[in-house]
This record gives C-alpha cells, structure tokens and sequence, in this order.
C-alpha cells in the first residue's frame, strides 16, 4: 500500500524521442513510480522498461550534479555556475577576436536535436554570437528522409498506420526503437491488419507477417522492383496520378529495367515473394509503408531509397488519406532563431552538397560536420578552437570516432553539457550538469518522428533539481547574459519561457495544466487533398526537376553500396561479413541507460550477432570474446548466435564507448551523393577470437 502522501502527475517520459504520456508517482519530494497513461493518444498507458526505470535514471549515483572543471592533472573539480560561465563566456570572445566567431561550433546530439528548446537555444545562441558552425544529428540521421519527403510531396507527411489495412515495416523495429508502435501494430494485426516486413533480421514482428530478408543496403532495387510490378499490373492509383503528379511516364520507363527477376538477384530473396509483396501493398486500399528512422541512411543509396518509398506512397495515392502518408499540423510557435550574426556564412561541409544544405528557399540550420577534424587539426578551411556540445556523446556516435577523439583533444576549448560523465565529456575542459525531464517544467509535443500527431501536453515539473542540474536553455541564456546578450535572453526561469513559447499557439500555461491535464490536441490530420502542394510545380514531382538541376537522378537508381559481395568480391574474400552497424536494442537509446543496473545485467556486453550457419563457418559459440575487424581497425564483442540474423551478416551493436565502440571501424567520408551521409554499414568485416 502507498502512503496517502504520493502525489501522482500526468506529465511525459522523455527517455526517448516518442515522449509518452506517463502517471508519475511522487512520495516525499523523490520521484518513485512510473506508469502508462491510458488517456493519451498515443502509448495508451504502455510505457517500456526504459520508461518505467525511469526513477533509476535520474537518481543514478553517476549523475552530474555540479559544474565541473579539468584541472591539470587531467582530473575536475567542482565550480560554480558563475565561474563556469564567466570563464566559458571570456575564452568564447576571446576565440571570436583572435580567429573569428565561426572558429566556435556548436553540436546538439539526438536529445537536442528531438528537444526543440535545446535546438532552439543553442541556434538562438549562435545567432547572436555570429558561427554559422551548427551541427547534429541531422548530417546522419532523419534529415535524409525529410528532404526526401520535401522534394517529392513539398511536406513532410507522417503516416497513419491505424487507418491502414496493410503495413510495410521497412529497415524498422518498433519492438527496439518506437515501443508504443509496436503496441498499436500487435493490436492491429489482432484486427486483420497485412503487415510486411522488410529486414535483414527477422524482427519480432517479422514473425506476425510477411517476411523478405533481404541483403543489407539493396532496398533500392527492391522498392523500384515493386513500383514495376505495381505499374506493370495496372495497380497503381490512375486518377489520382493525373490529377496530382508530375513525371509518371517517366518513372514508367525508368523502371522497366529493373525487374523482379532482377531484384530478386541483388536482394537474394525469391522474386516470387516481390512481386507478392507489391500487390498485397498496391492492393490494399490505404496502405503505409514505416521506413527506417536512421538505419538506411548510411549507405550510397540511401537517399535514394527514400525517393523511392515516397515513390511508392504517390503511385498508389496513399498521399493525405486515412492509412496513408498524411500531414500532421504543427504548433504554432515563435522563432527563436537569429541569423544576423552569420548572414550569408554557410556551415562547415555544405559547399558540395547543395540540396541538404537548402532547397526552393528553405536553409537547414546545420553542417555536415565530417569534414570538422581537418578543420580542427589542419586549419583548413580555416581554424575551428572551440566546441559546444549538448546532449550528444560524440566521441562514441560519430563515424571515425578517433578522428573526432583525436580532434577534441586539440581544441583551444570543449564544453559539454549533459547528465553523466560520458566519453566525450570526459575530453571537454568545462563539464556541466544538465537537468533530466521530471526536473524541469516544458512543452511536450508528439509530433513523434513516425507516427506523429498533433498532440502537446505539459512536461512538469515533479521533483527538485538533482545537486545544481540546470536545463540546456539556461545554460545558453545566462551564457549570452553573461557575454552581453541580455536582451536577447530575458526569460529567467521555466515559467517565463513557457509563456513566450506558447503564446503563438492561443494555449495558454493555465489551459494546459488545469483545463487539459493530460494533454489537448492543437490540430488533426489532413485527410483531404485540397491543400495547395508546395512543390515549384504544384503536383507530387514523381520526377524531380530540382535534384536533376542539381545534378542529381531525378528518378532513383540502383548503386551497389561501395564495399559489398557483388561491388568488392576480393576483399569480401578476406572479410566475408558484411558489417550491420547501429543494431538497436530496447534496453538502451544510444548510448544511455548502460548505468541502470537491471538494463546493464539484461545485456553486460557489446554483442556482434551471427547467424548459427556464419557461427559454424567461423568457428564461433555464444559468448566468445572475439574482434570484429576491417582492414584498418579492430573492436572487441562477444558473440550471440541467433537464427533471426540472416546468414553472412554481422549485427553490430550500437551505443558502446572505447574498444567496443562500432564507429572506430567506420569513415566519416560521404557516401550518399545527395545528402553527403558517411557509409556507416555495409562494408566489410571479419570476426576473430580473442
Ligand atoms: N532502443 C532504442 N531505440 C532507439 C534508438 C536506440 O539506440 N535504441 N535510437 C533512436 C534513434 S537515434 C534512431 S535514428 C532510431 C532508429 O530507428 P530505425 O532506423 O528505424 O532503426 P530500428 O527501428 O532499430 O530498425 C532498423 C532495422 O533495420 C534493419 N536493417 C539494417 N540494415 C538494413 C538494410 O540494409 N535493409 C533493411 N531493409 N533493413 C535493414 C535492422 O536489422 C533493424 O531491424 O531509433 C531510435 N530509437
Ligand atoms: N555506426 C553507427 N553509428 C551511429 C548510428 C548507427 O546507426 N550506426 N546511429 C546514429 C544516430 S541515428 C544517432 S541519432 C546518433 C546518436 O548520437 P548521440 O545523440 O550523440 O547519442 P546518445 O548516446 O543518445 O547521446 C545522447 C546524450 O544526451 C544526454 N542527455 C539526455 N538528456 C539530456 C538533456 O536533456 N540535456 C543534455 N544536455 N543531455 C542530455 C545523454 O545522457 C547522452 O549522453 O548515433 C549515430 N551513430
Ligand atoms: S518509448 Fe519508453 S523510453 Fe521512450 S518515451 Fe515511451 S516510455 Fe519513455
Ligand atoms: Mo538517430
């Protein structure tokens, strides 16, 4: 039984990106219990294990609870904000007079990138301090299917899979990476939903639908197969082509060479099982395809592949309709961005990629930051001294991760703000302490990365501060205070910069946590298609004169990734595994949570998965310490054997720090033509015993 003094909040997790909606226990000032709540949309009162763990989270005895100094010896100690601040503040001018403002960049990792306010104060800052050296994320991961997106619907559409009689799961494992999807996907397969699975590893859900294992990096091929079955068997959406598409013929053409035959080949899975798979999809009446957040991005036709899938959405006029790809409103918010300070300045790692860096008028606020160790270690193209970095732990995400190691280690000045003392703060100068979500009062929103909707609820404040943790918008605010920017930064506390951010929206603070506790809708789902397209054409540009312009396929095309068994058959002689980087597991989200005891014991390990058939071939059993190698570098993993792996692959998995970490084998150099993103899967690697 529960003394009558626990308080429970509807409030939100923020553990990971999918922000569910939580009852959050609180006995004695001390958060204590976490639990689904049933009345929001959109877990429906399931939460995973993350969330539930969350009190462990933030109470873990490794937080960060003050800021932090490096001292000579290579060790920290413990200063005061003040000092932090004024020493950061005068070392950053310092660095603007000697070499510069774009000499200091900034990065955001996955929580600053999914977490408008961090995003959005760290732009705001750098606005003001005039670097146009703004990185995340993006120059790996999301932004490639957003552009995608963009240049084919001119929207970013999020789909609806619980309208939708059939679903493609492609490169996506909800049951790892979006929980509450995986709940509505099993509830809807319950109702007849046709689901089909397009993985390399039989995923949980492979085993409740249609199944193509497919080679890693040839989903290219495999979506242009489909869109030539769909167009040969007449299954594609007439009317809704002539009336709202441009460059039809063309696509018709273009794919005519790329068979099922031929798929089946690159794909190695049967052609009979592609040309099945196209028409259950064109078939059904609403259909969606949940492609992968990041996992495809990372390869030459990743970019590409996006095109394609969003092809296939056109074709069958799965475009703003129940089921389908639909556009989800989004708040109405103020823009915190200042672009003043670095006008007309572009981003370090931009100049040859056009389209990420903008297209039809529209700038991405960020760089490709691969090219930064030659500006940190070479000057070139001009010195870069200092880094701000917030919510991302680098040194272990980042493809070349010893270039970036090594990179870090020779800047004037490295910051970095986050929860615990991860691989990349320890290379920083100033560490500070970041406050998690239950200590800090904010807006929550669920446009959610996939399945979004058009859904805000408080995120509240339950429990104290732990030690001094402040929220990253604080911390650029009394920066900028502090470097005389005050009139740029006048909110004080949560409450002041809540007001400011809602007041675009007509909600108002009092709304949302009397009137709405547990959440309101700001908008709902276009399902009509009287909304003006905003493509320079005004039609859904099936053929895409933009990218053609820029010298790119206006229609996807095939490329073998660079390193495979058809594109480099003598090295796959030696290093016959292809590697399958960035394997995502539920227990962890990058590289956190491996300091929640019941997480750590689920999974101790950096783990490579094979299958028994590559075990047996390779002399391998469950639990071997082994090396997984290229030809330039080596990690250290134990094996797990499993039958869902498919044969000849290596599952790589992903978040470990040091010698486990996967990014000491992958390069930094781009690989996706249009978007510039590094190869970080699909090339080649061997596994030895220790
Ligand atoms: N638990 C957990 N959740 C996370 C994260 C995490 O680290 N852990 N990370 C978060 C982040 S930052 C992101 S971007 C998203 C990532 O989200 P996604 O990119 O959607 O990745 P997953 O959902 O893990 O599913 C990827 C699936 O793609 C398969 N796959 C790998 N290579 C190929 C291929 O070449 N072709 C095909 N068809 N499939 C392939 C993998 O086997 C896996 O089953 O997840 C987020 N959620
Ligand atoms: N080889 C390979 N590498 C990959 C991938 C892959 O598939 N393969 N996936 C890539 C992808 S998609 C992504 S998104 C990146 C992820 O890259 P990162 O975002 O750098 O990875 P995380 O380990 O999730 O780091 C997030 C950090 O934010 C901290 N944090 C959490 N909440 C807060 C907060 O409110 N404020 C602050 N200041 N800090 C906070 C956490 O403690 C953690 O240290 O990894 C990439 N790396
Ligand atoms: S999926 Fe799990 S970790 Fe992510 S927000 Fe929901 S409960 Fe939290
Ligand atoms: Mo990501």
């Amino acid at each position: 039984m529960e003394s009558s003094e626990t308080k429970v909040y509807k409030t939100v997790c923020m553990m990971c990106f999918q922000v569910c909606g939580i009852n959050a226990h609180v006995k004695d000032g001390r958060l204590v219990k976490v639990e689904g709540m049933e009345e929001h949309p959109f877990n429906r009162g399931v939460i995973c294990e993350r969330g539930r763990r969350m009190p462990d989270w933030v109470y873990a005895a490794d937080r960060l609870k003050y800021p932090l100094k490096r001292n000579s010896s290579g060790g920290f100690d413990r200063i005061s904000w003040d000092q932090a601040l004024e020493e950061i503040g005068q070392k950053l001018l310092d660095i603007k007079d000697k070499h510069g403002a774009k000499a200091v960049a900034l990065s955001v990792g996955s929580k600053g990138a999914e977490d408008f306010q961090i995003s959005a104060f760290a732009q705001r800052w750098r606005g003001v301090f005039g670097t146009p050296n703004y990185f995340s994320i993006e120059a790996h991961c999301f932004r490639s299917r957003i552009m995608a997106r963009q240049l084919t619907m001119g929207m970013y559409p999020l789909s609806d899979p619980d309208n939708s009689e059939c679903v493609i799961l492609w490169g996506h494992n909800p049951d790892a990476s979006e929980p509450p999807l995986a709940g509505r996907i099993n509830k809807l397969l319950e109702q007849g939903l046709k689901l089909i699975v397009i993985d390399p590893v039989r995923i949980p859900l492979a085993k409740k639908g249609m199944f193509l294992q497919v080679r890693p990096g040839t989903d290219d091929i495999l979506a242009l197969a489909m869109i030539n079955v769909i167009i040969n068997d007449g299954l594609y959406d007439r009317e809704f082509i002539e009336k709202h598409t441009l460059g039809f013929d063309k696509l018709k053409e273009h794919v005519k060479e790329y068979t099922p035959e031929r798929a089946a080949v690159v794909c190695d899975i049967p052609a009979q099982d592609i040309i099945y798979a196209a028409r259950v999809f064109a078939g059904a009446k609403k259909a969606c395809i949940e492609e992968s957040i990041c996992v495809l991005d990372h390869h030459v036709n990743a970019f590409q592949f996006h095109r394609a899938v969003a092809l296939l959405m056109v074709i069958t006029g799965n475009v703003n309709t129940p089921g389908g790809w639909c556009q989800n409103p989004f708040m109405r918010l103020p823009d915190l961005r200042v672009v003043d300070g670095y006008a007309g300045q572009m981003p370090i790692g931009c100049k040859d990629y056009p389209i990420f860096h903008g297209f039809w008028g529209m700038t991405s606020p960020y760089g490709r930051q691969w090219d930064l160790p030659e500006a940190i270690l070479e000057e070139n193209p001009y010195p870069v001294k200092a880094f701000l970095v917030n919510g991302s732990n680098m040194a272990a995400a980042w493809p070349d991760s010893d270039a970036f190691v090594a990179s870090l280690k020779k800047l004037d000045l490295v910051v970095v703000m986050d929860l615990f003392m991860t691989q990349t703060a320890r290379l920083a100068h100033y560490v500070l302490p970041a406050s998690s979500n239950p200590e800090r009062l904010g807006l929550a929103m669920n446009y959610g990365l996939t399945g979004g909707m058009s859904y805000c609820l408080l995120n509240r404040r339950i429990i104290e501060p732990v030690g001094e943790c402040w929220p990253d918008w604080k911390f650029f605010a009394e920066l900028g205070r502090k470097m005389g920017y005050e009139s740029y930064f006048p909110w004080k506390t949560d409450e002041e910069l809540l007001d400011f951010l809602l007041e675009p929206s007509g909600i108002t603070r009092e709304q949302l946590d009397v009137e709405h506790p547990s959440g309101m809708w700001f908008g709902q789902r276009s399902y009509h298609m009287n909304d003006k397209i905003r493509t320079p054409s005004g039609k859904y540009e099936i053929y895409s004169q933009t990218l053609a312009d820029a010298g790119y396929d206006p229609l996807p095309r095939y490329v073998e990734c660079h390193e495979s068994p058809l594109s480099t058959p003598e090295l796959f002689k030696k290093y016959p595994l292809i590697a399958l980087t960035g394997y995502r597991i539920k227990e962890y989200v990058g590289w956190q949570y491996r300091n929640i005891p019941p997480m750590r014991h689920a999974v101790p390990d950096a783990r490579v998965v094979v299958h028994p058939l590559t075990a047996k071939e390779y002399g391998l059993d469950e639990g071997d310490a082994v090396f997984v190698e290229t030809p330039q570098k080596q990690i250290r993993m134990k094996v797990h054997v499993s039958d869902d792996m498919r044969p000849g692959v290596a599952g790589i998995t992903h978040g470990w720090e040091g010698e486990q970490n996967e990014n000491v084998l992958t390069k930094r150099y781009p690989n996706d033509p249009v978007t510039g993103y590094p190869a970080m899967k699909n090339f080649a690697c061997r596994i030895r015993k220790v």
